[in-house]
């Protein structure tokens, strides 16, 4: 990778950045590829990486209908963890989450990948019951899971309140010293960097309009951009899985919905690790900035509307005075929204479909980003080999008619 002296980024920002080479290319899009994946999200663009790395797929195209990383994946609040309670989930998070481990490395990039350890809060003992129920069962899966009693919590996170006098007081939390957060649009810029060096085409400013079958299988997609010929299409669209399905005649069980965060004004570091807590409905990390990340539960309608709105602000701040009491005089900055997938039984879709050569991923609900390497990783495979990787198995759309459904509402935490 090249490297920049202080002169040189000087004499850029001097003559107002004009002067920076390009990290990936900016093709038009062919008339035909071998592959195209909708969707410039760190799935959409982690599967097409694994698709050219593992399968030897170089003829791929990434279509994205704004920028990349303008989805989800820039709105999200980068929580990774594995300790989901059954085993098909813990296999594709803790896959993840190994990925991540030395994703850095892989990519060349620095993604600020930062294990600092998340917290799972426990307020009154069916709570207490449920979270060390889920670390016997991620134990056996071979994750690393912790039960903490209320003073080890403080001596971790030395900065909530576990008085017995609070309003919601604190029984004890899971531990996953494993888990923690990383930078969301160097994930992005790094899987996109090494994906076009491998010669994948990743195409922003086309959206895809419609998918073009014969004879029950796909041919190729329609854009805003031309009709792209191919013989494997995958949907990766978060929020927006259902509307890009229906375009190939197909009905997913999934709903969308808002999601929101907020960040505070940066302040020193006071917040060593992630802390999430269903009861009291929020969660909160504090970033390199200085900023506290603080997230919400689902808006409860259905809706597209990536913006934020009052009653999240007043139900989070209430929530994070409880835990956190000194953060009360604190100035709340940005507010925003992402529209998230959620299937029935919380867990994603990645599988084929009825319609040959295309292939779904989502349904991540309110839990993709800490998936984003594995999610990736297993999707290529279903694609590359038009089967399941063995991990994406449980996954399949199959489930929702055998009834073979993994509920993972309780460890898809604050947000369901
Ligand atoms: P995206 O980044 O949304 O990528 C999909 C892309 O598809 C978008 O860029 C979109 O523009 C594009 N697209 C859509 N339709 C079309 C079309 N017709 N043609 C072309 N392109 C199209 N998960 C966690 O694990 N931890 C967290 O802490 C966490 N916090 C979250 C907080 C918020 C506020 C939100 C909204 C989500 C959060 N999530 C979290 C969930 C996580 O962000 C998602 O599950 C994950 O990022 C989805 O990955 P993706 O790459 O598919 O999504
Ligand atoms: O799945 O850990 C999670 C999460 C945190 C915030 C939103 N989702």
């Amino acid at each position: 990778m090249k490297r920049y002296s202080f002169f040189s980024l000087l004499r850029e920002g001097l003559r107002g950045h004009t002067g920076w080479p390009r990290v990936w290319r900016n093709p038009e899009p062919k008339q035909a590829y071998d592959a195209v994946i909708i969707g410039g999200g760190g799935h959409g663009l982690a599967t097409a990486y694994y698709l050219a790395k593992e399968h030897g797929m170089r003829d791929i195209a990434v279509l994205e209908k704004g920028w990349i990383g303008g989805g989800n994946a820039g709105r999200n609040t980068t929580v990774i963890r594995s300790n989901y309670l059954f085993d098909e989930s813990a296999a594709i998070y803790d896959h993840a989450l190994t990925l991540w481990e030395g994703l850095g490395r892989e990519l060349n990039f620095n993604i600020m990948m930062s294990h600092r350890g998340v917290l799972n809060i426990a307020h009154d003992e069916h709570e207490a019951r449920e979270l060390i129920r889920r670390v016997e069962a991620n134990r056996l899966n071979g994750v690393d899971a912790e039960w903490l009693n209320a003073e080890q919590v403080k001596a971790f996170c030395p900065i909530i309140d576990i008085s017995r006098s609070a309003r919601y007081p604190i029984v004890g939390a899971t531990l996953q010293r494993r888990g923690g957060i990383n930078r969301h649009d160097a994930v992005v810029w790094g899987y996109a960097r090494a994906a076009d060096a491998l010669g994948v085409d990743i195409i922003q400013q086309c959206e895809v309009t419609g998918v073009s079958m014969k004879a029950g299988a796909v041919t190729g997609v329609e854009t805003t951009r031309g009709t792209i010929h191919a013989p494997k299409v995958a949907s990766v669209v978060a929020g927006h899985s259902s509307v890009v399905a229906s375009m190939a005649g197909l009905r997913l069980p999934i709903e969308s919905h808002p999601l929101q965060a907020l960040v505070s004004e940066p302040i020193k570091p006071v917040l060593p690790c992630v802390v999430m807590s269903n009861a009291v409905h929020v969660y909160c990390s504090q970033s390199d900035k200085g900023e506290l990340v603080i997230g919400a539960g689902i808006d409860h309608h259905l809706g597209y509307t990536q913006r934020g709105s009052i009653n999240i602000i007043e139900e989070q701040m209430a929530a994070m005075v409880e835990l956190f009491p000194m953060f009360s005089r604190l100035r709340m900055m940005r507010q925003w929204g992402g529209i998230v997938d959620v299937c029935p039984d919380a867990s994603p879709v990645i599988s084929k479909t009825p319609v040959r050569g295309f292939y779904v991923n989502a349904g991540w609900g309110t839990g993709g980003w800490k998936a984003t390497p594995g999610s990736g990783h297993v999707f290529a495979h279903t694609i590359a080999h038009d089967q399941p990787h063995p991990i994406a198995a449980p996954f399949t759309l199959e489930r929702f008619a055998s009834g073979a459904l993994v509920a993972e509402h309780g460890a898809a935490a604050v947000a369901h």
